[in-house]
């Protein structure tokens, strides 16, 4: 066995397994590491971001992207505490990152040396780690760390891909021993489940039964990368789609048969479908409080009334808020060939679905008619449509989206229509502030033949402003939207609906009068040797928003946006004990028990 250092042995794998980035930023615990990383700077490239929040909204991005995953490397204390947050927000959205923590010398251990945690344990990152990664590794000899890093990789690839720690106490990285390479882990999806052919039977005589069904594609269908097994199923039958989130471009959302997304802030059609099917295939999805009017019976689904087979490969989400008539424990993908093989051997009705189809182009004209006018107007500060529809007008269909977090991204919920699978990036479980702004870095080293536009608040993207220098450093050419309405006006919304017109600490203002107050964001983009422009009137964001895709170079648009217009509610969303509001357009239906089945 070859004698190496531990940082020699980590730098080795993560090359292995055809790891070309390594995002991390600099601390005395991870010198070795770096220096190591120098010696194979020609297969494996260092980007150090100002921040670490940014480094693992990067890597969570990137893979998100690319379904394959790159390393965070971060130093003992607080570096490492500051991948925290966007760590859960990998673990909510099941996305995977490799975070390589740094850790003090195991000699060391107890004796409360610089930037040790040990209240309660020894060198005790792994405990504040823990609820945000699906497993926390903390080799304290070189010889250990051929096990653990083989375990983490592959813990972080299989199944429901998620974040994984390997924590590294200094000395680990710097010692040598007689140590093999281990194996490379299977990549995604190496290893897929299918269901059992007795359940493929029983949900294809369900689904065929039906006058009413509707699909719901989550993450995990954009994860399994079963765009065309879905694609060719609903065609053939002509079942309808709605997606959450992540699954957005799974199907194609210029079909007719894609319904858009489903909630409070869901597209009128994909409510009025959910609550009226009498039967939901769940795929990948797991009903969380946005996509489900938080649950409340007869906005966005009547489960138990309509009938649900819920496929997941993660049995926590399997009736954790509606119990199925049939659970299915299976990969999306899977499952899908196996029900078209299955549908290969019986005898169809034609058009089945036919009156179904035509209720939902019913709604989907009234809501076309209720929203489209809106798309037309041209004002300043600028409407929200306007931005949403531009932006679908000037990108191409493989232009990647990374979202931020707050009003803006209620907008692009309900109106954007992504066109190809993992083009649209959410941080949707957690909701992390500076997912959109930082990921679409990373987005872009995955991706760097196709445009990169973050759609970041102004809240958001002064929470990770630094991410301009690192555009520039590493010359990674992202087009920033900044949605600027001089506040955190998702919340801001929130508390004025709550509270009477109140409104504390949710706008942005400078002194006693309260005069609106942001940041010059095209001076500090130029300050940080960023091209920009500040768009105020919506005739001009069109071709600002095109000459900054074709600059080929890092852009900010500073885009003065309505804070008074508001996305119409179509469903509902509950905090309770606060009553919830109806909805804008749309009603709650709830079926007759009786009746539906
Ligand atoms: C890190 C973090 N802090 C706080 C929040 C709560 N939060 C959600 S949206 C939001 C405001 C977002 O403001 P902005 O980016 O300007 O978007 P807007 O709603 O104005 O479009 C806040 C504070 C969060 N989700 N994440
Ligand atoms: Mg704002």
């Amino acid at each position: 066995m070859p004698r190496m250092k531990g940082a020699e042995l980590i730098a080795d794998y993560l090359i292995a397994n055809e790891i070309p980035y390594v995002f991390g930023v600099c601390g005395h615990g991870n010198v070795g590491m770096l220096d190591v990383l120098y010696a194979a700077r020609d297969r494996i490239t260092l980007v150090s971001p100002r921040h670490e929040q940014v480094a693992a909204h990067m890597a969570d991005a990137y893979f998100r992207v690319k379904h394959k995953p790159v390393a965070t490397l971060t130093s003992c204390g607080p570096g490492s505490c500051n991948i925290i947050m966007p760590l859960a927000c990998a673990l909510a959205d099941s996305s995977a990152v490799l975070a390589i923590t740094a850790n003090v010398p195991t000699s060391q251990f107890n004796r409360s040396p610089f930037q040790e945690i040990n209240k309660h344990f020894q060198a005790d990152f792994v405990n504040i780690v823990r609820p945000v990664v699906k497993r926390s590794f903390q080799p304290t000899r070189v010889d250990m760390l051929p096990l653990a890093l083989r375990q983490a990789m592959t813990t972080m690839m299989s199944g429901r891909p998620g974040p994984v720690n390997v924590d590294v106490p200094f000395n680990v990285f710097q010692e040598e021993d007689e140590v093999a390479l281990p194996a490379p882990a299977p990549p995604l999806n190496a290893q897929r489940s299918g269901a059992a052919p007795d359940d493929v039977a029983a949900a294809l005589d369900l689904i065929l039964a039906a006058q009413r069904p509707v699909i719901f594609i989550g993450h995990g269908v954009t994860l399994s990368e079963a765009s065309r097994e879905l694609t060719a199923f609903v065609k053939r039958l002509g079942i309808p789609v709605i997606s959450s989130p992540n699954g957005m471009g799974c199907l194609d959302m210029d079909d007719p048969l894609s319904l858009g997304f489903i909630g409070r802030n869901g597209a009128y059609p994909a409510n009025e479908a959910g609550r009226r099917a009498d039967l939901v295939l769940a795929l990948g999805a797991r009903f969380d409080d946005r996509s489900a009017s938080s649950w409340l019976p007869g906005y966005s689904w009547n489960f138990p009334t309509t009938k649900l087979i819920h496929v997941d490969l993660d049995p926590a989400e399997l009736g954790r808020n509606y119990p199925p008539d049939i659970g299915i424990l299976a990969d999306a993908r899977t499952f899908l060939r196996q029900l078209l093989a299955e549908l290969d051997t019986r005898r169809l009705e034609s058009e089945q679905t036919k009156a179904w189809l035509a209720d939902i182009a019913r709604w989907r004209a009234e809501w076309e008619k209720f929203t489209q006018p809106n798309f037309e107007l041209h004002a300043s500060p600028i409407r929200p449509e306007r931005i949403v529809a531009d932006c679908r007008a000037v990108l191409p269909d493989d232009a990647i989206l990374a979202c931020d977090v707050g009003v803006n991204h209620n907008w692009y919920m309900q109106f954007w229509k992504a066109r190809r699978p993992q083009t649209m990036l959410n941080s949707w479980g957690f909701s992390g502030m500076g997912f959109g702004a930082a990921g679409a870095l990373g987005a872009k080293l995955a991706a760097p033949e196709r445009p990169v536009v973050a759609i970041a608040g102004d809240g958001c993207f002064t929470m990770v402003p630094h991410v301009l220098c690192t555009a520039v450093e590493y010359e990674i050419p992202v087009v920033w939207v900044i949605w600027n309405n001089f506040g955190w006006v998702s919340i801001r919304d929130i508390q004025l609906g709550m509270f009477g017109g109140r409104e504390l600490g949710t706008m942005f203002h400078q002194g006693a009068n309260k005069k609106p107050y942001n940041p010059d964001f095209a001076a500090l983009a130029r300050a940080c040797g960023v091209e920009a422009a500040t768009v105020t009137r919506s005739q001009d964001f069109k071709g600002a928003l095109e000459h900054a895709v074709k600059s080929g170079k890092p852009y900010v648009l500073d885009v003065h946006v309505d804070a008074e217009v508001r996305p119409p509610a179509t469903g509902a969303w509950e905090l309770p004990p606060t009553p919830y509001k109806e909805p804008v357009f749309g009603q709650r239906f709830v079926p007759d028990p009786a009746s539906a089945k």
